[in-house]
């Protein structure tokens, strides 16, 4: 059942070494891993840990990157790296949260704020959520159009007061600061309005589909409905 769901980017990192953990750790539960073995090597990791499904991503910049808005829009439209960044800009400094228990603090996020994407587009009354991709080709999120308009979600371009890197999900990022940094799709590529929530890639494998951090982690503004 499980090894049914297995997309392709998930086959990559189990090939990748070390291909015993690596199973071991999936079958003991589909949980998140080390998929390239490079924690704790990346310099200036800064309490960060890299994740990425796909084996390998390839690099986007300027001249290649798009983002494209698309579904139940009324103005459908894909914006350049340079369209992105003549919009104006918020900066968010919020703790970043991993499911799997890692934490980071106070780290500033700077971006368009998602709301101000989707009313360009002219959102249909038929819409209920979004649905984001990567340009990894695995990696999918899923938000509610109500979650999506909080002032606090953002496509962001940089992190720590830096253009965003690659590592870190560059050149473009969801950044969804109440929840669990899941949710922040890297190497955003693509925002779907739909009409219902379509769980993403780890919803899929039993990760909640609301993933408001808890209060014990000091963000308690999250509606419990
Ligand atoms: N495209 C993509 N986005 C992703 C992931 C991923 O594997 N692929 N992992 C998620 C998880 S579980 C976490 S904790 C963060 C990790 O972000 P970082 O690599 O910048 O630390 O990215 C999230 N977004
Ligand atoms: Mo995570």
């Amino acid at each position: 059942m499980l090894l049914g769901t297995l997309g392709l980017g998930a086959l990559g990192v189990i090939a990748a070494p070390p291909l015993q953990r690596g199973l071991e750790s999936f079958l003991a539960g589909a949980s998140e891993k080390d998929p390239t073995g490079l924690t704790g090597l990346l310099p200036n990791g800064g309490g960060f840990r890299y994740y990425s499904v796909a084996s390998s991503v390839p690099h986007k910049n300027e001249t290649n990157y798009r983002l494209t808005i698309d579904g139940l829009v009324d103005h459908p439209r894909s914006y350049t790296l340079a369209e992105l960044r003549a919009l104006p800009q918020t900066r968010l400094v919020h703790d970043v949260q991993c499911v799997t228990g890692w934490r980071v603090p106070g780290t500033p996020f700077e971006g368009v704020r998602l709301s101000r994407l989707l009313d360009a587009a002219g959102v249909r009354s038929s819409a209920g959520a979004i649905r984001f991709t990567c340009f990894d080709g695995t990696y999918t999120e899923s938000l509610t159009l109500r979650q999506a308009r909080r002032a606090d979600v953002l496509v962001a371009l940089r992190m720590q007061d830096k253009p965003l890197g690659h590592n870190h999900g560059g050149p473009v990022r969801l950044y969804v600061a109440p929840m669990y940094f899941y949710k922040s799709a890297k190497w955003l590529s693509g925002i779907t309005v739909t009409e219902d929530v379509r769980p993403g890639y780890w919803e899929d494998r039993g990760y909640d589909v609301d993933a408001w951090v808890g209060r014990s982690n000091g963000r308690d503004d999250a509606p419990t409905s």
